[in-house]
């Protein structure tokens, strides 16, 4: 047997189009990915420069789902996907698509919150973006468990520039969340803050965690558990259809 067919193969897409992020969050995924874990840290050839509104998501999802049908007609084996975007955007489209697991950093990142302490808070970048993270909360499962949510109000690509100042931002965030609201976890709301979460968890006393890391274990271990989205129904392969326009590219064979 080839080692080749013993490697796992992760596919890290970050849905916006700016490569450092990717080249950031190829960095955080291949920080935690085991011995025999291949990541594949990648941007779709279209999208938003970053995801910071409710249009830009939407805008994002066509590029995900290309890099996964893509994968398929190449024949390029991809054990499972990781969507690196803290919207989670596409998520369930792209397990209708892909042959293995998909999991968004945000599920995975408070799914590990939650098995770290009873209460988490989310610091993210713009507060428009903070509803969002509620809803993901709350569709996830973890209402309960999210103490509240704190938005920087550094732009996603401004968060790497030196005068921005958003690690000590995002530090005095999750100071107060876990001083007024009993955090016992930070869950860091942008896949560009994942340099940033080793760090902070020392300063703060408490785990601050990087979504990117978080679903990265998680795919890989359900790779290895050799189990993969279930197809009943939900997330079946999509009825072939006839896609119009700019979206004719999309259509599928059976
Ligand atoms: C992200 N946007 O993780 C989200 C963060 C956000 O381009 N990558 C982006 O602000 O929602």
């Amino acid at each position: 047997v080839t080692d080749s067919a013993l490697t796992t193969r992760i596919k890290v897409i970050n849905p916006n189009t700016s490569l450092a992020m990717t080249r950031l969050i190829g960095t955080a995924a291949r920080g935690v990915a085991g011995v025999g874990t291949e990541i594949i840290a990648v941007s779709p050839p279209m999208g938003p420069a970053s995801i910071e509104s409710h249009y830009d998501e939407a805008l994002a999802v066509p590029g995900i789902l290309h890099e996964i049908t893509h994968d398929g007609m190449l024949g390029e084996r991809i054990d499972g996907y990781v969507i690196a975007c803290f919207g989670d955007p596409g998520l369930d489209a792209a397990r209708e698509l892909a042959a293995g697991p998909v999991v968004g950093i945000a599920e995975a990142a408070m799914h590990a919150a939650t098995m770290l302490g009873r209460r988490f808070s989310v610091v993210t970048t713009l507060g428009r973006t903070t509803g969002r993270a509620w809803d993901l909360a709350s569709h996830y499962g973890f209402r309960e468990h999210c103490a509240s949510v704190y938005a920087c109000e550094v732009p996603v690509l401004e968060l790497e520039e030196p005068g921005s100042e958003a690690s000590s931002l995002i530090e005095a965030l999750a100071r107060r969340a876990i001083d007024e609201d009993e955090a016992d976890c930070i869950v860091l709301g942008c896949a560009g803050m994942a340099d940033l979460c080793h760090r902070l968890s020392q300063n703060l006393g408490v785990p601050v965690i990087d979504g990117v890391s978080a679903a990265v274990g998680m795919v890989e271990t359900l790779v290895r558990m050799r189990v993969s989205t279930s197809r009943r129904e939900e997330y079946a392969r999509p009825r072939p259809k006839v896609y119009e326009g700019l979206l004719e590219p999309f259509g599928l064979t059976v």
